[in-house]
């Protein structure tokens, strides 16, 4: 079987705080898929929260700030669930019906760590939330991207204006990091990258460990 073969179908996720890369990994994922010769039209991109034209009003609902009215921590992780059942069911799994390899920036992790470690919300009923809104839907494999909150921070600045989540307190991010960091641990489907290195090491290590996975399908 061709390497395009084995990829047709799958679902990689990056995860990890703001300014970790993201983008950036994504940009080098694409490169290592034209290498594996994935057709590009057969490549599908996600964002989360986002994707769908209702999951990004639900974008612009989560990142924006309303006088006198703060949006309530469950209702943001409501909002995340909702935004990824529209991305999954109308975006998502069609792409793997039609052999497409989808690509996507931020998952469920993100939900776990944001609102699980970072506002504080029990692991637990994030975990039933996830199951009664997508079931055993999962990623196949996903890259997290492991940096110190200041300088990821610091990165995001460089870029303009910070939004409502990104001015939270670093130990927000801490703690967000944390949960990041035991997921990765506890699955074998997921592997952490250091961030904290330059684009070209951090290039290296994500066709490394796309190589690895590759090698076990
Ligand atoms: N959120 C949530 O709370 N719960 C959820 O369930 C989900 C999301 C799904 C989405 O924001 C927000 O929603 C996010 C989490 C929350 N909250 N915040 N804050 P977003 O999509 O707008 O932003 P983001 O996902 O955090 O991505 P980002 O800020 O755009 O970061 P990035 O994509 O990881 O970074 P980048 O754009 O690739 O790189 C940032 C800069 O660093 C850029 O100038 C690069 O050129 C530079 N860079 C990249 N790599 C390097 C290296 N290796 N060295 C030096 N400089 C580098």
């Amino acid at each position: 079987m061709s390497a395009a073969e084995k990829l047709a179908g799958k679902f990689i996720v990056i995860e990890g705080l703001e300014g970790a890369g993201k983008s950036t990994a994504i940009s080098y994922i694409a490169k290592w898929l034209a290498l594996q010769n994935m057709p590009a039209e057969q490549i599908t991109y996600t964002r989360e929260p986002g994707g769908t034209e209702l999951a990004e009003r639900m974008r612009d609902i989560v990142k924006m700030e309303v006088q006198g009215e703060d949006l309530e921590d469950k209702a943001e992780l409501l909002l995340m669930y909702a935004a990824r059942v529209q991305l999954v069911e109308h975006i998502i799994k069609p792409a793997q019906n039609n052999q497409h390899i989808v690509v996507g920036d931020r998952h469920n992790w993100s939900s776990l760590a944001y609102q699980g470690g970072g506002r504080g919300i029990d692991l637990q009923l994030i975990e039933d939330i996830k199951q009664v809104s997508l079931g055993e839907f999962n990623a196949d494999f996903t890259l997290f991207l492991d940096i110190d909150p200041e300088l990821g921070l610091s990165r995001a600045r460089g870029r303009g204006e910070l939004d409502r989540i990104e001015r939270l307190a670093i130990d927000f991010f801490e703690r967000t990091r944390q949960v990041f960091l035991q997921l990765t641990d506890a699955e074998q489907k997921a592997v952490k990258i250091d961030a904290s290195q330059t684009p070209e090491i951090v290039e290296k290590a994500i066709f490394k460990q796309l190589d690895n996975w590759l090698a076990s399908l």
